[in-house]
């Protein structure tokens, strides 16, 4: 595996604390004991997912949970913040350090708060502070009622263009059913319909036509690299802000897979996270800033985040601090070569991709070909002992629920130890089970976008080889509960 940890210390920690969870409340043990076997008795392949170190989950379950610490560093509307400032100020040097970023606020607790914190921030940088400036105010209540109502609507009327959905975007870029979407004006850009490559000449001409406030880059769902250094062109042309969500890539960025004009804290201004993903630390979220967005985003609580969370933000330091050794630059490399190795098996085998391959940690397999849904491949796959989740892809004739792809990703089970052989394995794995399954009517005799049947045997079959792989690359390994 390629995470550092003592077995002998970890399964001691893990062994006692479940002694003092069972004394309280034994259905929670069970649960978590439950976790840790499901987990090591399947396929992970879900490219959000990740195995954290013994040290950033043991972080978590401490006392730093306790203690309410809104503001900042330094800057608390509580008592007694000295730990909490401690453990906040590291995260953040790491953070800065790693990603050579100028700024780093880490208490956001999710990907969503993080863009959050963001979007906020930018207004606040663009829209809020020049109003104040103009009427010599310092602070919103100095405004008059008149004045204040002018700038709240100026505040609420907005514009962002981001990635479109089913090209690989995300949610919270500005669409309708996520507040992004209620609080900007929202325009997409998609991808070319012949390669499925992100098209720069669309993305200028969407941004010179709709002249939006925000340029989001970043995705959830598309398995190519992007080129930051363009996007940060298109957005001095217009006038906009360049903010990038590398929530999904963070760990090839922090592992210098991308860098240059793919290094998103290279050139935007404005850069949001999740902690938990690529980059292999605890649930949870960070913005990284220039310079004159640092006290916009530093307001991130109260502003939309409940109180910083102690115990996380001391994970998400040693986290980071992992994340700064040069084996974490192997590991990086290695989800990439082995995003790859998946690639390939898949299309020698006659899988359709979007794209026609990966520069990512990420592959969408684009299931029509094999006359499912994403639903259908997503559960059948599941049968079979591989996670996955079924996602759209672009133009999908089947929407965003049934969807007719399943996005897999590398970072979980490269952690775990997986090379380019087994990923070919799991390649192979993958296309016998799609093989073998058929789409199934409703009771009620209609073409279901649900139902389906596998062949008989192959549930046991790839179970058993399966096993085999994760057998050979145990998940903690010598981590005994007792
Ligand atoms: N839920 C995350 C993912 O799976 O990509 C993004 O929100």
């Amino acid at each position: 595996m390629s995470l550092p940890f003592d077995p002998t210390a970890a399964s001691t920690a893990y062994q006692q604390a479940l002694k003092v969870i069972e004394s309280v409340e034994p259905t929670v043990a069970g649960a978590i004991r439950g976790e840790l076997a499901d987990q090591r008795a399947s396929l992970k392949l879900i490219a959000s997912e990740n195995y954290a170190s013994p040290a950033v989950l043991l972080t978590m379950g401490t006392w730093m949970s306790d203690k309410y610490a809104e503001g900042t560093i330094g800057h608390r509307f509580y008592a007694g913040c000295q730990n909490i400032d401690t453990v906040e100020q590291a995260a953040a040097e790491h953070a800065k350090a790693l990603f050579g970023a100028p700024h780093a606020y880490v208490q956001p607790h999710s990907g969503i708060d993080a863009n959050l914190v963001a979007f906020w921030a930018i207004l606040a940088q663009r829209i809020e502070a020049p109003a104040l400036a103009e009427h010599g105010a310092k602070h919103v209540n100095d405004l008059s009622d008149a004045d204040w109502e002018t700038l709240r609507r100026a505040l609420g009327n907005q514009r962002a263009l981001g990635m479109s959905l089913d090209a690989g975007g995300h949610l919270t870029h500005g669409f309708r059913p996520n507040i992004s979407g209620k609080m900007f004006e929202q325009r997409s850009y998609g991808t070319d319909p012949m390669t499925g490559l992100l098209d720069y000449d669309q993305v200028r001409k969407a941004a010179h036509e709709f002249k939006p406030l925000v340029l989001i880059a970043g995705y959830s769902a598309y398995p190519r690299k992007v080129n930051f250094a363009t996007m940060r062109e298109i957005a001095d042309e217009v006038g906009a802000t360049l903010m990038v969500d590398m929530a999904h890539f963070a760990g090839l960025v922090a592992g210098k897979v991308f860098t240059g004009d793919f290094d998103p804290v290279a050139h935007a201004h404005v850069v949001t996270t999740t902690t938990h993903k690529s980059l292999r630390g605890p649930r949870g979220g960070m913005v990284l800033c220039q310079p004159e967005y640092a006290d916009a985003v530093d307001r991130g609580c109260p502003m939309v985040l409940g109180g910083p969370m102690g115990h996380v933000m001391a994970a998400k330091a040693v986290a980071i601090a992992e994340a700064r050794q040069p084996s974490f630059q192997t590991y990086a490399r290695n989800v990439a070569d082995n995003a790859v190795a998946l690639a390939e098996g898949l299309m020698r085998r006659g899988a359709k991709i979007v794209t026609d391959g990966t520069e990512n940690h990420l592959v969408l397999i684009d299931v029509t070909s094999f006359g499912l849904t994403g639903r259908q491949a997503e559960s059948a796959l599941l049968d079979s002992g591989i996670v996955t989740n079924r996602n759209a892809i672009p133009n999908d004739p089947n929407g965003a629920w049934y969807t007719s792809g399943v996005r897999i990703g590398t970072p979980a089970l490269t952690s775990r130890g997986f090379d380019t052989d087994d990923f070919d394995r799991v390649a192979e794995l993958i296309v016998d089970v799609l093989s073998a399954t058929e789409p199934a009517s409703t009771s009620a005799g209609a073409p279901s976008k649900a139902k389906y049947v596998l062949a008989d045997g192959v549930v046991d079959k790839t179970h058993a080889a399966a096993n085999e792989l994760l057998e050979a690359n145990p998940l903690y390994p010598g981590i005994d509960l007792g």
